[in-house]
């Protein structure tokens, strides 16, 4: 079996170049020889199993819209693919695991399902269609939010629940973002906005938002005594406005076109150190000081320490980190 590159036109990236392996029967395969035979498979309505792999006789797939069925496979894939790249070109990681071993990607689950998620038991992610089978929740971020799932559960293991549950689901949303940044996409460039292509309120806002978590009306832009109780997708808001402020900093600011304004718990104000460095930070406290029960506290606890380990103690970035987990209420 050959390593090929094939062609993609996508529902939401324009046209990607796909890893592909010629099959021995003819045509090429959805198989990503070269980021571990990652495979994409068409579940055509189910809800178990892997349907049919993905498969084309002339390397050249979908045609970005979802009524083609390989469109929404392009998609997911194409999302796999540059999460694997971004793990091995910000932290040197070999895939989810990072031993090398291929997650597979399951599409069209389900009828007009509006969600996508990962499962530890199969290492696999899958996607619904959206809203009338028109917006499958494939998009960049989404996909390399589901697939980080996949990293929290392989490294830190932060129980999905209360504050680690948190602190799980703001993983995903930040390493999301950050594979959207990392693949320079001019159809889908970077932004800290969480499923702003998948149209998942039918009103063209995203689904959450990393400067202003609370912008959503239902996250949490600072910690307090009972955030843990929020649904997990919301406590995160404490985490995702943490990492907003240390990257890019407190107050207005636009990025690729898209105007933020961070606010702080104290009116303080806080200068970030670039998405880098916060990437830096917060993968070595997920792979070294997280635990499954690890608070926003411990969390605090965790970023200095990695933050010491990188930078050096009391140097700028670990100073940073001491001020945006103030300004969003974690002391
Ligand atoms: N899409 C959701 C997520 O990844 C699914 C869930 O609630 N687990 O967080
Ligand atoms: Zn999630
Ligand atoms: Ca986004």
């Amino acid at each position: 079996q050959a390593v090929d590159t094939g062609t993609g036109t996508s529902e939401y990236s324009g046209t990607v170049t796909l890893g592909t392996t010629a099959s021995a029967s003819g045509g090429y395969d959805l198989i990503d020889g070269g980021r571990g035979g990652h495979k994409t498979y068409d579940l055509n309505g189910g809800t178990s199993g892997t349907g049919t792999l993905f498969h084309d006789a002339d390397d050249t797939w979908g045609d970005g819209t979802p009524a083609n069925r390989q469109t929404a496979g392009v998609d997911a894939a194409y999302g796999a693919a540059v999460t694997w790249d971004f793990y091995k070109s910000a932290f040197n990681r070999n895939g989810i695991a990072g031993d090398g071993r291929a997650a597979y990607s399951r599409v069209h689950y389900g009828n007009a399902y509006v969600n996508a998620f990962w499962d530890d038991s199969c290492f696999c992610m899958t996607y619904g269609d959206g809203q009338n089978n028109v917006k499958p929740l494939t998009s960049l971020d989404v996909a390399g939010h589901e697939m980080s799932h996949g990293l929290t559960a392989a490294t830190a293991g932060l129980r999905y629940t209360r504050e680690s549950g948190g602190l799980n689901e703001a993983t995903s949303d930040i390493f999301g973002t950050s594979v959207e940044f990392f693949a320079g996409n001019s159809s889908d460039p970077g932004d800290y906005l969480i499923g702003e292509k998948i149209d998942i309120n039918g009103n063209g806002t995203p689904l959450r938002y990393m400067d202003k978590p609370s912008k959503d009306g239902s996250s949490a832009d600072y910690w307090s005594r009972n955030v843990g109780r929020l649904d997990v997708h919301n406590s995160s808001g404490v985490a995702n406005h943490f990492f907003y402020l240390l990257s890019e900093g407190s107050g207005a600011k636009t990025i690729n076109g898209v105007s933020y304004n961070s606010p702080t718990y104290d009116g303080s104000t806080v200068t970030g150190i670039g998405r880098a460095k916060a990437d830096q930070i917060w993968y070595k406290a997920l792979t070294t000081y997280f635990t499954s029960s690890t608070n926003y506290a411990g969390a605090r606890t965790a970023t200095l320490q990695a933050a010491s380990d990188l930078y050096g103690a009391g140097g700028t970035e670990y100073n940073a980190v001491a001020a945006a987990w103030k300004a969003v209420n974690v002391n």
